[in-house]
């Protein structure tokens, strides 16, 4: 028994002072051989356990408690061995690294929103400060919510009007949007008024490309349908709205135009945002550029989705992005816009 006692003495004593001499760098191994050669299977502590049959029970409780602590002392000392070589290789590791501060960055090219999205935001945000939430839907649509619940039937000469992109050819009956009041009808379709929404979005004709036709482009529509909606409230908001988008002093004038889903329906107009009126290349020396067109709702359309005409009225509108930042930013080419050089893209 005393024998077993002075085992593990002198055992612990040959442990630490075997671990004590580890400290250089490159005896990691030489720290892992230690660990093997104390507490591994064939160890050192599974001998004495061995052993431990032979002993006295009464004594085995003590054996037992000396192992154990030899165990624990031993693993707290090869921990810290164990960190002490870690971060001691971390330190030569920094040492050797060094950045030369001065070397000159890399510069990082930050993305940006484009010039059409900008813009859509900045005129759905003039609308959301009105009271208008934004609402949105399909570009494939049926012919029926793009052409027929907009009061402009089949084979009427109203819907050449509209260059359309047929999906199917055999039916005719499905389409890309020409415009994105397939939505204000939807929209109208589940919800009773008041309804007060813009509708941003991309819109598809079947045209000729040129500088300032374009095959997909964009559009804002507006819809508002409530009791007692005259045309003066039109007026009031298209005017702010585009005071709000083109400058406090300019004028506005609403001429009178037609389309098949608003009577009376009216075309706006600003003083050029080039000349201030004066004439010249942008407003055909007319001194007027035309913005958006709009009108009261004609009563035919609220028949498609079950509004009473002789409840309510509203008025809709629809403007065309490009063009109100084409106006803005002095572009002259609509193709720009989709042509993604972004020598011309970052200059917004
Ligand atoms: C334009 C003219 C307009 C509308 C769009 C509309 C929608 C419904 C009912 C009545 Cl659901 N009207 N939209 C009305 C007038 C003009 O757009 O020149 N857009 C670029």
């Amino acid at each position: 028994m005393d024998d077993l006692k002075n085992k593990i003495k002198s055992l612990k004593e040959e442990a630490f002072s075997d671990l004590n001499r580890v400290d250089q760098l490159s005896q990691l191994k030489e720290l892992d051989r230690l660990r093997i050669k104390y507490m591994g299977r064939k160890g050192a502590i599974q001998s004495i356990m061995k052993g431990l049959k032979s002993v006295d029970p009464k004594d085995r409780p003590l054996i037992g408690r000396l192992v154990n602590s030899f165990k624990s002392e031993f693993g707290a000392k090869y921990e810290e061995k164990r960190e002490e070589l870690r971060q001691r290789a971390e330190q030569e590791r920094l040492g050797k690294e060094w950045i030369d501060v001065t070397l000159p960055g890399v510069r990082q090219r930050s993305g940006k929103i484009h010039i059409i999205q900008q813009t859509l935001d900045e005129i759905s945000s003039i609308f959301k400060g009105l009271g208008f939430s934004v609402a949105d839907g399909p570009e494939i649509e049926s012919d029926y919510y793009n052409f027929d619940a907009l009061n402009i039937p089949k084979d009427h000469p109203a819907r050449d009007m509209w260059d359309t992109f047929y999906i199917d050819d055999q039916t005719d009956r499905t389409v890309l949007r020409t415009h994105t009041s397939p939505v204000q009808i939807r929209t109208m379709e589940r919800r009773q008024p008041p309804v007060r929404i813009i509708v941003p979005g991309r819109v598809y004709r079947n045209e000729a490309i040129d500088a300032s036709h374009h095959a997909v482009f964009y559009q804002v529509e507006g819809l508002y349908v409530d009791n007692n909606v005259t045309f003066r409230d039109l007026k009031g908001v298209l005017s702010y709205f585009s005071r709000q988008m083109f400058g406090d002093n300019l004028l506005v004038r609403f001429r009178p135009s037609f389309f098949p889903f608003t009577e009376p329906s009216a075309e706006v107009d600003i003083s050029c945002v080039m000349c201030s009126g004066k004439g010249c290349a942008v407003c055909k020396y007319t001194g007027w550029v035309e913005i958006l067109g709009c009108g009261m709702v004609d009563p035919a359309v609220y028949r498609y989705v079950n509004y009473d005409p002789e409840i309510y009225s509203g008025y809709a509108f629809g403007l065309g992005v490009e063009r109100i930042a084409m106006l803005r930013y002095q572009i002259n080419d609509i193709r720009l816009f989709l042509d993604n050089d972004v020598r011309f893209l970052e200059q917004f």
